[in-house]
């Protein structure tokens, strides 16, 4: 979580060489994170037509990673494979990232066991086999007795259901499914709906590209300076040294090595205070909210605070005062995802540029070429869907598995989305999830979660291998307490009393619950001890 992240890539905060860790994987009986071979067939399907996932269908322009990235957004188990990459940027572009997983995917010959462009359209349970049959929209049936579903936090679009939007007849985008081939924006008048990360990194390429963008705000955010530059030679030898104690730094500081700075706000006075906001913005990146004060995220009036250092920030840089008003937040800072830009809020600056505010002026339906708002029509001919996604649980939904009785998915987690661990759901035996809800996913360096959760997923199959044992499923009552447990440590915070994607605030009808782990490393440290002590909170068949 943010102020468990690190520094951006300030070499002056690469101290990780030094940390004396009072814990260490293997002590807490981790072994699970050492790589074991098991000789296990392994068939995956992905809809995409290559690897990439998420970095596959996310082109749009300006798509960069949001957080300290360069060069720990990546996976940590191969000093070969981190010593065969060269990051160029501090916040990588989507184009590197996509590439280095190709790369990566070539290196561990792993593409021959990736069937592409293939859906998976069932997945069942068969309790006297203790196996799983998948069927696909290729009209081919798999056998196994381990599903593991990688399908992605963010990946069911999310598209807004205006009267007419379907009879617009130009161009239209929704982010998240970017197409492989050149978009041109040359002379065209583009509307872009959405202002999260993915309409605040795209806002500012479009703009200079189009003849005019109309952006369609509803909430207005917070957004950082991202001050992404060039990584030096120095920085890239500096990332490899020592790789295995790096690797160890980043498991202990919530999946970067960076070290967080944690002032107490109480001992600072308000000038200091907001010495430091200067500061921190000027550095960039997420410092504002992982280096600033360690209860941003709890402490209303300290959050108050930060929210109006931005909020005077956005009316510095904002030339027009009416507009700068229009993209005033006012919601607790950090609590919904925290974007990084490259000139957003500069691009109101532009005379080709202008802003709708969706809550004063709101969209009534659309025509062939153009959306109607309250207060007027705004002639379009590209539409530009930055709305988002049916985050963390919608790809679990669509995939919709059926378990033990045959009970789907969708009937169990009408409700709650109850899983233990955020890696397994009670009744469905033998499954597995990667950045499932209750899991750190989104909060924490999302390569690294994934292969630690991988691990562990292989460590449980080992288990059951080595115990002579048929399926593996989560309890009822584990679930349960789960589910508590990670609804609770939100309830500490600011987080759930803002409506974002982590309640689940942005699908209609969705049931609303935090769906993070608010503590990577510590979720990870609890992976470890579970399977330690005999995997509390399973059932074995
Ligand atoms: O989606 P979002 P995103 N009418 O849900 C608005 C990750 N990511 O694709 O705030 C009008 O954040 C909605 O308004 P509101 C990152 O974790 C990473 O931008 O709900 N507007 C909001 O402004 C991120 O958080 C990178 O009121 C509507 C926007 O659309 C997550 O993906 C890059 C609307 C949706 O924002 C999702 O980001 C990009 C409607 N009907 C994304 N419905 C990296 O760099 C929604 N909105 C790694």
């Amino acid at each position: 979580t943010y102020w468990q992240m690190a520094q951006t890539l300030n070499p002056d905060s690469w101290n990780y060489h030094r940390q004396d860790w009072s814990y260490t994987p293997e002590e807490a009986g981790a072994n699970w994170q050492k790589k074991v071979q098991m000789n296990l067939n392994v068939r995956a399907f992905d809809s995409a037509g290559g690897v990439g996932g998420t970095w596959w269908y996310n082109r749009y322009p300006g798509a960069r990673v949001d957080a300290p990235s360069s060069p720990f957004y990546a996976y940590t188990f191969s000093q070969e494979l981190v010593d065969s990459w060269e990051w160029r940027e501090t916040q990588t572009p989507q184009a590197s990232v996509l590439a280095y997983l190709e790369n990566f995917a070539e290196q561990f010959d792993l593409n021959k066991d990736i069937q592409f462009e293939t859906w998976v359209t069932d997945a069942r349970y068969n309790e006297s086999e203790q196996r799983w049959t998948i069927t696909t929209d290729t009209g081919e049936t798999a056998s196994a007795q381990f599903l593991i579903c990688a399908v992605g936090a963010l990946f069911v679009a999310n598209k807004p259901d205006y009267p007419g939007i379907d009879d617009f007849a130009g161009e239209c985008y929704h982010t998240g499914r970017w197409p492989h081939e050149t978009v041109s924006f040359a002379g065209k008048r583009v509307g872009v709906i959405g202002t999260g990360s993915s309409g605040i990194q795209s806002i500012p390429e479009i703009a200079k590209a189009a003849e005019h963008v109309t952006v369609f705000q509803r909430t207005p955010q917070y957004s950082l300076p991202a001050r992404n530059r060039a990584l030096s030679e120095e920085e890239l030898a500096r990332s490899r040294e020592d790789w295995e104690d790096l690797r160890k730094s980043m498991f202990h500081r919530g999946g970067w090595p960076h070290k967080t700075i944690r002032r107490n706000a109480s001992d600072y006075t308000p000038q200091q205070r907001h010495e430091i906001y200067e500061q921190l913005w000027d550095e960039g990146g997420i410092n504002l909210a992982i280096n600033s004060f360690s209860t941003v995220l709890t402490d209303k009036d300290l959050n108050d605070e930060v929210s109006e250092f931005v909020r005077g920030k956005i009316r510095e840089i904002v030339q027009d005062p009416a507009t700068a008003e229009k993209l005033m937040p006012d919601y607790y800072f950090g609590t919904k995802r925290l974007i990084l830009d490259n000139g957003y809020f500069e691009t109101y600056n532009r005379d080709n540029v202008s802003l709708v505010d969706l809550r004063q002026d709101p969209i009534e339906s659309f025509t062939a070429s153009s959306v109607k708002t309250t207060e007027g029509e705004h002639p379009i001919d590209m539409l530009v869907l930055a709305t988002g996604f049916d985050a963390v649980t919608g790809s679990m939904l669509n995939l919709n598995p059926k378990g033990r009785g045959g009970v789907s998915l969708k009937e169990k987690w009408a409700e709650r989305f109850e899983t233990y661990l955020g890696a397994t759901i009670a009744g469905f035996p033998n499954l597995f999830m990667i950045h499932g809800p209750g899991s750190p996913g989104v909060l924490y360096t999302m390569p690294l979660g994934g292969e630690r959760t991988a691990d562990w997923i292989a460590e449980s199959i080992r288990h059951l291998r080595d115990n002579d044992l048929g399926a593996i499923e989560a309890t009822e009552e584990a679930a349960v307490n789960w589910d508590k447990e990670i609804n609770a440590a939100a309830d500490q915070t600011l987080y759930p009393k803002t409506d974002s994607w982590y309640v689940g605030a942005n699908i209609p009808g969705k049931p609303r619950q935090f769906l993070a782990h608010l503590r990577g490393s510590q979720y990870f440290e609890r992976l470890a001890e579970v399977a330690q002590d005999g995997y509390v909170g399973f059932d074995f068949e």
